[in-house]
């Protein structure tokens, strides 16, 4: 009795500690801080003016680039749309989740129940959650965003070319409104300015309360377009425009949360889902579009869907004025992946126990108070694994037959050292045999991995 009653008076005392009248306001921005992702289509390597473009100015996104933390090998899951995307949005390579090929107007899947996503675990934690742009993981069978953590929608569902002449298709490019289309034919010039308009209108709306705004741009995916304001003021053609558009809207973005008071608190990251559309289909060109309204991937070899740097490697650009040190540059490897573990983290959100993850937390390397927390990154492309990044080194494989790797795969190998060139044209294999052995090794590994997950999603229902 006596101990019973001495547990509870500890209980009341441990619960009345100095200040503890409910939480301290500053400490609950601490723990909920406001995000924003801005995610770019196609946007290669090297279209930003702080990625070293010549050209197309970007003075947005050098600012928040030197007012944060610039990441110079930040990848992507995957070289192609909704697989990076997915991946993004639930911390997995993609073939965990089942997402391993670009969806179309006419596709029935799409991201899975079984995920959860940022916007899903952020929802736990009272946030209000909006996609305003290119969602890509599914419109049909309850894929649509707000079927996953989402408030509300407005975008097309998919690629800015899945229509006439570009994709045969009986659906009309429609722009959705939560789970409705409601406006079409749409006019593209206007997309990037209307995605704008809802993200600005949204932040005002929620300045009181914690949110999570994701603006997944449909530029500059081909075809490009913008608005005549802004047509013909790049050097570089109407893909420069298109990119010169994308910098406004940064800036608007980030002037709306300086103006409501939500800058210090507001975590803004930009990137894109993967490198330049360098060969585009012809038909593309034939209806109008011309060979370089694809971006660049800078130095880097290869662009969308292929192996290689160009491919995988984006703009990563992170600014947390409360948290994250201004004026850093960083050369360790990131990924996408890395976004979802450092936001659940951050807002100490329960994760499902029996999903497993790929990223991890960053924002103590993003602080610049440590090294990357990321080892090693695998080049996986439409369900074959093609490579490994490991410290500078990168081992790329031949893997174009059957889906797992076989011995065969192993004989066309090259070693390229990342740092001396970032190129990938010299080939190290000859030179670092034991390199060479341990990253098949983990490669083989890696591919035994793949294939437990893939048939045990095979005998789940
Ligand atoms: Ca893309």
């Amino acid at each position: 009795m006596k101990i019973q009653f001495l547990i509870l008076a500890l209980l009341y005392m441990a619960s009345c500690k100095p200040g503890m009248k409910g939480i301290d306001k500053d400490e609950k921005d601490a723990n909920t801080p406001n995000f924003v992702i801005l995610f770019a289509d196609d946007l290669g390597y090297g279209d930003l003016g702080c990625y070293g473009n010549p050209i197309i100015r970007t003075p947005n996104l050098d600012q928040m680039a030197d007012e944060g933390i610039r990441l110079t090998s930040f990848y992507v899951a995957e070289s192609i749309c909704s697989p990076s995307r997915v991946a993004l949005l639930t911390g997995r390579y993609p073939f965990r989740s089942g997402l391993e090929f670009v969806l179309g107007p006419d596709s029935d899947a799409g991201i899975r129940d079984s995920e959860y996503t940022i916007a899903e675990g952020l929802k736990t934690k009272g946030y209000a959650t909006a996609i305003f742009g290119k969602w890509h993981l599914g419109h049909k069978n309850n894929t649509l965003p707000t079927y996953h953590g989402f408030d509300e929608y407005f975008g097309i569902p998919y690629s800015n070319d899945m229509m006439p002449p570009w994709v045969q298709t009986e659906t009309p490019l429609s722009l959705w409104e939560n789970t409705e289309p409601v406006e079409h034919p749409v006019d593209q010039d206007y997309l990037t300015q209307r995605y704008t308009q809802r993200a600005v209108e949204f932040i005002r709306r929620n300045k009181d309360n914690p949110f999570f705004l994701y603006l997944p741009y449909n530029m500059p995916h081909m075809p490009v377009n913008t608005s005549e304001e802004f047509r013909g003021r790049s050097r570089g053609g109407l893909y420069g425009d298109v990119i010169e558009t994308i910098d406004w809207s940064v800036g608007e973005v980030l002037k709306t949360l300086k103006e409501e008071g939500l800058d210090e608190n507001t975590f803004v990251i930009f990137s894109s889902d993967n490198g330049p559309w360098a060969d585009a289909p012809p038909r593309m060109v034939a209806a109008g579009n011309e060979r370089y309204h694809a971006g660049n991937a800078g130095l880097l070899r290869g662009s969308k869907a292929t192996k290689f740097d160009g491919g995988f490697r984006v703009p990563g650009i992170f600014r947390f004025p409360g948290r994250i040190p201004a004026g850093q540059v960083s050369a360790e490897m990131a990924t996408t992946m890395d976004i979802y573990m450092t936001l659940m983290n951050m807002t100490e959100v329960d994760l499902p126990g029996d999903l497993k993850y790929d990223g991890n937390d960053m924002m103590p390397f993003l602080e610049g108070k440590s090294g990357s927390p990321t080892g090693e990154f695998y080049f996986i492309l439409a369900q074959r694994i093609q490579g490994i990044r490991k410290g500078p080194w990168k081992l790329v494989i031949k893997n174009e037959g059957s889906v797992r790797i076989e011995h065969s795969d192993f004989e066309d190998i090259k070693l390229y050292n990342l740092d001396l060139d970032p190129g990938e044209r010299y080939d190290f294999s000859e030179k670092k045999p034991e390199i060479v052995e341990e990253l098949k090794q983990q490669i083989a590994e890696f591919d035994l991995q793949m294939l437990s997950e893939s048939l045990k999603r095979q005998s789940s229902p």
